[in-house]
């Protein structure tokens, strides 16, 4: 097997900008200072089986001090690795209703950055994996002004850079900033992200489907039928498809990224909407899987070209394999009809 170039997630995001001769080295530093964040959040996650966490604010772990839920841990920690790097205008979290800013007492930056601080939480206690999401804009709003909420309502086709990190069975970056989907393991005792799948290519069909099935009876029709589909045999179109599903967007996407197949939150009877939200899970996630040249779809179209009426918009997400997208799409276009 050919060996990988030994590469560091840093001196991979530098080599990526300096393809940009505009480039002022902002977007490295500030996915630069991400990943720290990301070190320090994944060590904590490594530690939620050992002491007494269990995920529940107002726990005491066996040393009797009291700890934050992992979520707030996470959503903490990324505020305090980027607040005052200089690259930011505005954040928002999934944890916060509202935008947040960037004290005043530190420099103000061009970047905006939308996070989901520890994705898949309910998988916590089951030592499950469960990650952290981002995704980067250039402000809309004047240069050295607070950042508003505009800024961080933007279309997902606007994204500069996204990713996410996967704390699994080892703990795994992805991210794309424009040019391809790239994949760093953290290696722990040198505390360093270390290039282990460089331009990602999701296979054009796979043989996975993911979906929460328990919800079956709300599905739309067309849904229902296309579940069904995948699961005939047919030796042609290699069916039936086996079913993955983990409960952690991060980590089932990720596999959808290596394996190929769909991962699929789709909107039913009882939420119209879907589950999962826009701007800190969907767009960064539909951003990689384009770099690495899948689809995303909300059942009916690019799901980056969704304008954002507000922060915590839901959306259903349908994403992997193109072949894979474009046929659940024609199964729901067909039951319209
Ligand atoms: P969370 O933001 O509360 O962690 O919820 C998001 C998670 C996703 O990671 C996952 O895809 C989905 O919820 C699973 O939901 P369900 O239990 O309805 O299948
Ligand atoms: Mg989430």
């Amino acid at each position: 097997m050919a060996k990988l170039r030994f590469m560091t997630l840093e001196r991979h995001i530098i080599e990526e900008e300096r393809k940009h001769p505009e480039a002022t080295g902002e977007l490295s530093r500030l996915l630069s200072d991400l990943s720290i964040a990301a070190k320090v959040i994944s060590l904590e996650v490594n530690k939620a089986g050992l002491v007494d966490i269990l995920g529940f604010t107002g726990d005491h772990n066996v040393h009797g001090e009291s700890v934050k839920k992992l979520d707030i841990y996470a959503h903490d920690m990324l505020f305090r690795a980027m607040d005052h790097g200089g690259h930011l205008c505005v954040m928002a979290s999934e944890e916060e209703e509202n935008i947040i800013h960037i004290p005043h007492h530190h420099r103000l930056g061009k970047y905006v950055l939308l996070f989901d601080p520890l994705d898949g939480s309910s998988n916590i206690d089951a030592n499950v994996s469960i990650g952290t999401i981002f995704s980067i804009y250039k402000r809309i709003t004047p240069d050295n002004t607070p950042g508003t909420l505009d800024d961080c309502l933007q279309a997902g086709m606007h994204q500069v850079a996204a990713g996410y990190i996967v704390y699994g069975s080892s703990t795994v970056l992805t991210y794309t900033a424009g040019s391809g989907a790239h994949c760093f393991t953290l290696e722990p005792s040198i505390g360093e992200f270390l290039l282990s799948h460089e331009n990602i290519k999701i296979p054009s069909k796979g043989k996975i489907y993911s979906i929460n099935e328990g919800n079956y009876k709300y599905w739309h029709p067309g849904l229902k039928k296309y579940i069904k589909y995948l699961q005939e045999e047919d030796a042609a179109t290699n069916r039936p498809y086996s079913t993955r599903y983990i409960g952690s967007m991060v980590a089932d996407i990720h596999r959808t990224l290596l394996y190929g197949g769909i991962f699929m939150y789709p909107a039913d009877s009882r939420n119209p909407n879907g589950k999962l939200r826009l701007m800190y899970e969907c767009n960064p996630v539909a951003m990689i899987i384009e770099a690495a040249g899948g689809k995303a779809s909300d059942g009916k179209k690019r799901l980056l070209e969704i304008k954002p009426d507000e922060l915590h918009q839901r959306v259903p997400i349908f994403a992997g394999s193109p072949e894979d997208v474009l046929m659940l799409e024609e199964f729901l276009r067909n039951e319209e009809e």
